[in-house]
């Protein structure tokens, strides 16, 4: 839906990303459609007519799903398919889809259940009575008169609050292996999707990370030492990406992986800054951060893939490129120049500079 006001590039650049989203999670897509109006219909959010049009055009390229990139509410979802006889999904629910299958650590796949379930719950309709046998026969049918749909929510209430006793128990066994590394300073990557992050961090301590030219390809946050130029050894995380309208519930769930930002003395904010919408990656970075309550002086920006910009060079920024290595020493230097004037200036850093700690 393009929304009264808006460039066509942009609304061209998001659906994109849409399309990206939706090969990452596997499915292929067959066609795209845009709508501008003055604001969202009400019962249907594009118009009547225009969900007319999507049923003929799924029924004619045989596409099983339709996804918007807006949030819908769960009565205009049901409205939606009923009227085109198609799954109709959103960005949140398509990127939480992505997240399911991805997630390996128990953490990781904690939180995307949770935060699925939290997604699902207002959204039961009659539709979703499969949902019974999809959390595994939690929960017994209760008392007499009680609907299959209460039933169901009832289950789903259940099993949301026994995923977030879950979460506490995990991430209090997370807070205490942290808490061993109190006498290190840790600099955390972070930044959209697809960036450059985890070859950044493999590039900072000579990890072998998987690096994918995907969206999320990294779900939990790693650790590992790095050396910077003068011999001072600092541990680096790779973290979760970010992403454009990354919804809210799923932010909150995270927060747990992205705590290693919070908690970092430097933040790298990687961005790519060869991609067209490098600025809109910036903000949403930016806001992210702030958001996550990460203070501007923790931030020290990074525009990585350089070796794609040509004479291009941005200035005032530290200019990388993970791939070929450019930059690195410089970038190397900041951080330590970053660390010492924090230091300086009184700011407080989880362990002196001094200490030195043996690399793995
Ligand atoms: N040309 C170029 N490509 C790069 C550079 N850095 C990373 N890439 C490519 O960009 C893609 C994404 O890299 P990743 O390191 O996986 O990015 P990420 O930020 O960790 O991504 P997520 O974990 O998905 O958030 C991969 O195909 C990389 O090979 C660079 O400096 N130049
Ligand atoms: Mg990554």
């Amino acid at each position: 839906m393009s929304l009264r006001g808006q460039p066509g590039y942009v609304v061209d650049e998001h659906l994109d990303e849409l399309a990206e989203l939706a090969s990452s999670a596997g499915a292929e897509v067959a066609g795209r459609s845009i709508q501008a109006r003055k604001a969202p219909h009400a019962a249907t959010f594009v118009g009547p007519g225009k969900a007319e049009v999507l049923r003929d055009a799924c029924a004619a390229t045989g596409a099983k799903v339709l996804v918007f990139d807006d949030d819908l509410s769960a009565s205009q979802t049901s409205k939606l398919e009923d009227i085109t006889e198609c799954a109709v999904i959103d960005r949140s629910a398509l990127i939480l889809e992505i997240f399911r299958a991805r997630a390996r650590s128990r953490e990781a796949r904690t939180q995307v259940e949770l935060a699925q379930f939290e997604y699902q719950l207002p959204r039961l309709t009659r539709r979703w009575t499969h949902l019974s046998r999809q959390v595994g026969g939690i929960g017994v049918r209760g008392g007499e008169g009680e609907t299959q749909l209460e039933a169901d929510r009832r289950m789903l209430r259940q099993r949301i609050r026994k995923l977030k006793k879950d979460l506490v128990k995990i991430e209090r066994t997370r807070k205490v292996q942290r808490g061993g590394r109190r006498d290190v300073i840790t600099v955390a990557l972070a930044g959209y999707t697809n960036a450059g992050k985890s070859s950044l961090f493999n590039r900072l301590t000579q990890a072998k990370v998987r690096v994918e030219d995907r969206v999320f390809a990294t779900l939990d946050s790693r650790l590992r030492r790095g050396a910077l130029g003068d011999g001072q050894i600092v541990v680096f995380a790779d973290t979760v990406g970010f992403i454009r309208k990354l919804p809210h519930h799923l932010v909150a769930s995270f927060r747990g992986s992205l705590e290693e930002v919070v908690a970092a003395d430097l933040v790298l904010h990687v961005v790519d800054r060869s991609h067209p919408a490098w600025e809109e990656h910036l903000r949403v970075g930016s806001e992210v951060l702030q958001d996550l309550g990460v203070p501007g002086e923790r931030i020290l920006l990074v525009f990585n893939k350089s070796d794609l910009l040509g004479s291009v060079t941005p200035t005032g920024t530290t200019a990388v490129s993970a791939l070929d290595g450019a930059g690195m020493d410089g970038l190397r230097e900041e951080i330590s120049s970053r660390l010492h004037r924090s230091e300086a200036a009184g700011i407080e850093l989880s362990h002196s500079l001094d200490t030195t700690v043996s690399a793995q």
